[in-house]
């Protein structure tokens, strides 16, 4: 049984092909770098936003074509979408995908019965991922879509709501483990408020920490090696969300003993809506050693809201690679496509159309970035520009050697300074030179 008979496995047919279903610069194979691009970019797949997002909008119901899900809550039913979801991901080539609890089974009337539900497609899912070699890059456990979330889920101010959440993440973790799922991320949905006037703030950081420490526990308990994530996303749908940007994650990590255990995963659009470019949510993360995995998908400007449209911006994507080359590649994340098609691509086909796109501007932006770090002179240029930290007075300021008195009988010896040019407009005019 085929969901997408009229489409082939998607091929490598180079830049020059008129054949939308083919990619021009992803070849899964080749080698960048001595290594081979699927390697590099480790492509997944979105489960809610691939297999289960109608593409409805607040104006409108969903308008796609989902000829695998009958919308029941039967375990049948998500079998099927499964079996869609990895024919998908087989036909696009993509090695990996990530999953929300409730994208694959149904919640069901109580905690029990929706477990059971878990396990059921757990199983299957196994089966499929033994039978294509395709691997849980990470799972979650929703959090914010019931009615229960409402007011958060761990930092909610009712301590039944904070148990249930537990007890659905404790399952959503034992599932992931038991996939052999490579990492498991802590998106907080809800975890945030609207309005200070109802909110104990401190209660609930200090509450959401305990939440984290419990999970921490329970990972050792049940030896799960996979690694943590934390996605910071500003607001939506909170008004103030608590891990508002990569520095706020870090912060809260760092003040409540949690950072040796928990990586970031960055998403374009969270950090756009964070008033950040995604190369600096990465930076930042990089530079604290917690660059876990990338959510790849990229926002409307103009809209301002989380559109979780496909990346198609090769400035964006070689921006990325940039970051992720200097920092060595990924080790356990990927780059998840959470990203949906438009209200109007309604067909099964404007699925690929998207995922090719998006692995097509990510293949090109590390073949560039590749490029321009092998040539070397942005960073040369760069080196260049810190050089005077590296000697004479300036490395006691790089060594912390340096003092108020040092720095200024220095300042009193060699009179006013004025900086080397930013050359900015040349640095931009230098990365254009490989984006033929
Ligand atoms: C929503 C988030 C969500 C997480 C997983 O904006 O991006 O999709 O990635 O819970
Ligand atoms: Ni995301
Ligand atoms: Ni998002």
């Amino acid at each position: 049984m085929s969901y997408f008979p009229d489409i082939p496995t998607i091929a490598y047919e180079g830049p020059k092909t008129k054949n939308r279903l083919a990619f021009r610069h992803y070849n899964a194979d080749e080698l960048v770098g001595g290594r081979p691009m699927k390697d590099h970019l480790r492509f997944s797949m979105a489960y809610w936003h691939a297999m289960k997002n109608t593409s409805g909008d607040p104006f409108g119901g969903g308008t796609r074509q989902r000829p695998w899900d009958d919308g029941s809550d039967s375990v049948d039913n998500a079998k099927r979408v499964a079996d869609a979801g990895f024919e998908f991901m087989q036909k696009l080539g993509l090695g990996f995908y990530c999953f929300h609890d409730r994208d694959v089974a149904p919640e069901l009337g109580d905690l029990r019965a929706s477990n059971a539900a878990l396990d059921a497609v757990a199983d299957h899912l196994g089966d499929l991922q033994k039978a294509t070699g395709i691997q849980l890059l990470w799972g979650t456990a929703c959090l914010f879509s019931h009615p229960r979330y409402m007011q958060g889920a761990a930092t909610s101010p009712d301590a039944g709501v904070y148990a249930i959440a537990a007890a659905q993440v404790k399952k959503a973790m034992d599932v992931t483990h038991r996939l052999g799922g490579l990492g498991y991320t802590f998106w907080g949905g809800r975890e945030g408020y609207a309005t200070l006037l109802n909110t104990d703030m401190k209660r609930e950081l200090a509450n959401l920490a305990h939440f984290l420490h419990m999970a921490v526990d329970y990972k050792k308990k049940i030896g799960f090696t996979g690694q943590f994530y934390i996605e910071p996303k500003p607001r939506e749908p909170s008004t103030h969300q608590y891990d508002s940007d990569a520095a706020a994650c870090l912060n809260f990590l760092r003040e409540y003993d949690l950072l040796d255990h928990f990586k970031l995963n960055i998403e374009t659009n969270h950090a756009t809506l964070a008033l950040h470019r995604v190369e600096h949510e990465l930076n930042v993360a990089a530079n604290a050693n917690a660059l876990g995995s990338i959510d790849a998908n990229t926002g409307d400007e103009l809209i301002g809201w989380d559109t979780d449209q496909f990346p198609t911006n090769v400035y964006m994507t070689t921006q990325m690679m940039l970051q992720l080359l200097r920092m060595g590649g990924f080790t356990t994340g990927g780059l998840n496509f959470d990203a949906k098609v438009r209200r109007e691509s309604h067909e099964p086909v404007d699925l690929f159309h998207a995922h090719i796109g998006g692995m097509d501007a990510f293949a090109r932006g590390l073949k560039i970035a590749h490029r321009i770090l092998e040539d070397g002179e942005l960073d040369r240029f760069v080196q260049a520009r810190y050089a005077s930290y590296e000697s004479g007075i300036g490395s006691t300021i790089t060594k912390g050697e340096a003092t108020f008195e040092s720095l200024e009988s220095h300042a009193f010896a060699h009179g006013d300074v004025i900086p080397g040019s930013g050359r900015q407009e040349m640095l931009e005019n230098l990365i254009n030179d490989y984006l033929e």
